[in-house]
């Protein structure tokens, strides 16, 4: 099997599918590549993937090659194709429903609706225009859904129960960004963070992410 190729690096969505190839033990190639370095603007790099973001996958394994982009379904794609017993695509429509949930509503609320706005009103004000009550009320709406999130953790384990899934490498990536922009994760989210990044695949992965830059 050829090693497959990711492009992309430092981010919390280059993070997602790092993760989960650590976790199948997938052999891979990085081409990190930086956020706002215009590194993602080059003409080989739009040829790949027209949209100028990453994450981006490669796969040479499929017939006519594979290229892939957005986080949520390259992991979902890398799950499908080579999971292990450890992490395995869903196979009962209840469960399969349930992953869909949850990798949903991090995207939609916590990464798109909250953060990813931060993002673009606050760190990368010179480009999208300063917008300090939007930076405000994306932390409050973010803060309610941490909330909802705190109260699905207090049972311990994983998000979706006993299993390990993508849910929980789609959430973690998201409370860890929440973290790192200082919002206060409840008692049993931190717990749950904490058990979570002790992780052997996702400390692979974190390093993976992390290159030294030139
Ligand atoms: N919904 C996409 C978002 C991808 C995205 O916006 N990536 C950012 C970095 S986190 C990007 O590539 N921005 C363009 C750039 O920084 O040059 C995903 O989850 O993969």
């Amino acid at each position: 099997m050829r090693p497959i190729e990711f492009w992309g690096a430092y981010t919390s969505r280059t993070l997602r599918p790092l993760w989960v190839a650590e976790e199948l033990g997938l052999a891979y190639q990085l081409h990190p590549i930086a956020p706002r370095s215009g590194e993602t603007q080059t003409e080989a790099f739009t040829r790949l993937n027209p949209k100028q973001k990453i994450p981006c996958l490669v796969d040479g394994n499929v017939p006519g090659t594979l290229v892939l982009t957005e986080s949520l379904p390259i992991g979902r794609y890398l799950i499908a194709a080579y999971g292990t017993k450890a992490l395995a695509a869903p196979t009962l429509p209840l469960q399969a429903a349930r992953e869909d949930e949850w990798c949903c509503y991090v995207l939609a609320e916590l990464d798109e609706t909250s953060l990813y706005v931060i993002r673009r009103h606050r760190d990368l004000a010179h480009i999208y225009g300063e917008g300090p009550e939007v930076v405000q009320a994306c932390f409050e709406y973010l803060d309610r859904h941490l909330k909802v999130v705190d109260a699905a953790l207090e049972k311990g384990g994983f998000i979706l129960g006993d299993s390990f899934s993508l849910a929980d490498i789609m959430l973690v990536s998201c409370l860890a960004w929440a973290k790192d922009y200082g919002a206060t994760l409840r008692p049993a989210s931190e717990a749950y963070l904490q058990r979570m990044t002790g992780r052997s695949a996702y400390q692979r992965a974190l390093a993976a992410n992390t290159p030294a830059q030139a």
